[in-house]
């Protein structure tokens, strides 16, 4: 088991790409290998021992919350008991990547795909694609904050619509989920700290983000973030700083037509740029950044 099971491959210009199902699936949960269960135990405690004082408080206050312990995978039956009771969101269970419309049609329903397959001992440190451990121990914890979790739901909704204003639209609506979602800070009373999901499953990323002197850290700004390239095969060269899940949810409010029109002529910017009208936190060294493979 560990190993997901892919309904066929593809052929693109990037090779042979796996394809998955949009079905939504019941955790198997009977399944999972007692290497399964360690595999989650030993990330999870590698987690909790780092993330003190650099997660912010609401994602570990809801973790334990939640009741998600390190002893066995989780159960998605007994977390929806407490997410359902807490904000109405309800984890499903799928094979892994969904097409946009679907994730975004989820969202907006309230309900969080999470891949039900964990990776494998050897993979404990990267993999190129969401696992459970990635999606359960990242992303469903802020579930459970009200603020957080309208957010999301604004955000498929928007991503619902953004698919009527094509392929500029999708990429603007993307970024904003990489540098919030999966990547984002928050500068809270107890000093700047991590949301971000992609960041919060990753060890080495949870201290670089905080405490390398190389990336840029810059306050959030939604239409610069829409423009902003990113990173997906190394740390992030470049985050963004909310002041807290309030500012994230009043950047969805505004109508986005406009101002995908704006980003339709717009250059976007690379991944590791400052520009003049930013709010600088800590301006990058830039120490390590590869040239190429801004997304
Ligand atoms: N599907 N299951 C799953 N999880 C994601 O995070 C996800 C996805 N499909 C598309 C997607 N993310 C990205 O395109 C987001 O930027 C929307
Ligand atoms: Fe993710």
């Amino acid at each position: 088991m560990g190993e997901a099971k892919r309904v066929e491959h593809q052929l693109t210009d990037k090779g042979y790409v796996p394809v998955y199902t949009t079905a939504v699936i019941e955790q198997p949960w009977e399944t999972y290998t007692p290497t399964d269960h360690e595999v989650w135990k030993t990330l999870f405690h590698r987690q909790r021992e780092i993330l003190p004082k650099r997660a912010c408080r609401e994602f570990l206050e809801a973790q334990d919350a939640m009741g998600m312990g390190a002893e066995q995978i989780p159960k998605f039956s007994e977390l929806n008991e407490v997410l359902k009771a807490t904000t109405g969101w309800t984890l499903i269970g799928v094979e892994g990547l969904l097409p946009e419309l679907d994730f975004f049609d989820h969202l907006a329903n309230r309900r969080f795909p999470v891949t039900w397959w964990i990776r494998k001992p050897e993979q404990l440190d990267y993999l190129s694609e969401p696992d459970l451990f990635h999606d359960l121990f990242g992303h469903v914890p802020l579930l459970m904050n009200p603020v957080f979790a309208d957010y999301m739901e604004a955000y498929g909704r928007g991503g619902v619509k953004a698919h009527g204003f094509g392929e500029h639209a999708l990429a603007a609506l993307t970024r904003l989920y990489w540098y919030t979602v999966e990547f984002g800070l928050i500068q809270g009373e107890d000093g700047l700290r991590i949301y971000g999901a992609g960041i919060l499953s990753s060890k080495g990323e949870s201290i670089h983000c905080l405490e390398s002197d190389a990336p840029n850290r810059i306050g959030f700004d939604l239409e610069r973030i829409m423009r902003t390239r990113y990173r997906i095969d190394t740390y992030q060269k470049t985050y963004f700083v909310i002041e807290d899940f309030e500012q994230l949810f009043e950047a969805t409010r505004p109508d986005f037509a406009p101002i995908y029109a704006r980003l339709a002529d717009a250059e976007s910017i690379p991944a590791g740029t400052v520009l003049d009208g930013d709010r600088v936190f800590n301006r990058g060294t830039g120490e390590g950044w590869l040239k190429d493979g801004d997304v």
